[in-house]
């Protein structure tokens, strides 16, 4: 071992870990991930002119896990990002992706904990070059042994818009892969469809664009529509080729879709004002686990995007003897441990700070400095160890 790992094993060991009731309830089940491109959680149970935006989602959630309170933390490495706090329960870095400058990194990530747990093969979905963002170099270091992507899937100019194959013939093709995988698999799964600036021909539009003042935000409520539209069309399948029930599925957004210079529209669909505290909000993606058999429940615990990595472990009865990453089970998770955001806000469940300013999440308003303090610690912490483990490959001095 080498000495420059010990401030990181120490604060990691001082980390809580609680289990939950929910430990091992998914144990050997194949894992199926999804990320619902540049999804938002405010599209989730939200009509617009009388429509759902998402049906099939907001009928999939009666019978699933749901986390109403989970906050995006990607930076630059957008997809790639989401991807990266997910399977390592690390945080992305200040500037690039890590997918890109430090693909060959040791880490310990979801598909080799459920290879050394039960023998999991693990293979990626994705409909546009396997170089993007550097995966085909980063997959395999994060244990992946296969991958589908662009060459793998007949792609029309009739079947694709925008980023690639659209999203509906994109599950379709990818039955036939996945069912060459062998069980226990975890098969991660990227959308690409509701992708910036959210293009869709007319006769895929299954509901009207909103109306609003930003045609960006019209856009994007139909091909979010049409994404979920896809996500149904991928379990039906799943149903009648018997894919089904022994899975669990984790859907998560990756990221938003409508950036500060769009939000404005976001606010009139909403009919709320913009305000430092709404803008926060709409940084909250969804999140659902789906198993099926089990009954749905709704979690309003705060957390982020990072922490689906240790909810997942959890779920898996996946139980490190050494804390590595900084994700918090979602089932247990301390309500006053922030939400740390990759330029170094935070929010937790009575204060958020934003823009150098700390805020009551009670009265929404600004409150003094000092009450953000304690957290802003414990987010500085953070960020830089987690900082010193990928730029100092640091995990290769773990055994
Ligand atoms: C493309 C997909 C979308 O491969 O990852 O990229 P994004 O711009 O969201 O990172
Ligand atoms: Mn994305």
């Amino acid at each position: 071992s080498d000495k420059s790992v010990e401030p990181v094993t120490n604060y990691l060991q001082g980390m809580s870990d609680t289990k939950s009731d929910y430990f091992g309830l998914a144990e050997g089940k194949n894992l199926v991930l999804i990320s619902l491109e540049s999804t938002q959680n405010f599209v989730i149970n939200r009509k617009v002119n009388g429509e759902e935006i998402t049906p099939f989602l907001n009928s999939l959630i009666e019978d699933s896990y749901y986390f109403s309170n989970i906050y995006e933390q990607a930076a630059q490495g957008k997809t790639s990002d989401a991807e990266f706090m997910i399977h390592t329960g690390l945080y992305p870095l200040s500037s690039g992706s890590v997918f890109v400058r430090r693909p060959e990194n040791e880490f310990i990530s979801l598909p080799k904990l459920l290879k050394a747990k039960n023998n999991y093969s693990a293979a990626t979905f994705h409909g546009n070059s396997i170089n993007f963002w550097n995966r085909k170099q980063m997959y395999p270091s994060l244990g992946y042994n296969q991958y589908f992507s662009q060459e793998d899937y007949h792609i029309t100019e009739e079947n694709s818009v925008n980023y690639g194959i659209k999203d509906i013939p994109f599950f379709e093709q990818s039955i036939t892969h996945l069912s060459t995988l062998t069980e226990p698999y975890m098969a991660s799964f990227l959308t690409l469809t509701n992708h910036f600036p959210f293009l869709l021909e007319s006769e895929d539009q299954r509901m009207p664009p909103a109306d609003t003042s930003v045609d960006v935000v019209n856009r994007y409520v139909t091909t979010v529509n049409y994404e979920d539209a896809a996500i149904e069309r991928f379990f039906d399948l799943l149903k009648k080729e018997g894919m089904y029930e022994d899975t669990i599925f984790v859907i998560y957004g990756d990221h938003y879709g409508i950036s500060q210079e769009f939000e404005e529209g976001v606010h009139e669909l909403l009919d709320q004002p913009e305000t430092p505290i709404n803008h926060l909000q709409l940084q909250q993606i969804p999140l659902i686990i789906h198993i099926p058999g089990e009954e749905g429940a709704i979690f309003e615990t705060i957390g982020g995007e990072i922490d689906i990595h240790a909810t997942i472990l959890e779920l898996m009865g996946i139980d490190e003897e050494q804390r590595t990453n900084f994700s918090e089970n979602l089932f247990t998770r301390d309500p006053n441990k922030p939400v740390v955001f990759r330029d170094g806000s935070m929010v937790a469940s009575e204060y958020a700070y934003l823009n150098n300013a700390c805020y009551s999440m009670n009265t929404e308003s600004l409150t003094e400095e000092e009450n953000c303090e304690t957290y802003l610690e414990t987010v500085r912490k953070e960020l830089k160890l987690s900082d010193e483990i990928i730029l100092g490959d640091l995990f290769r001095f773990i055994e």
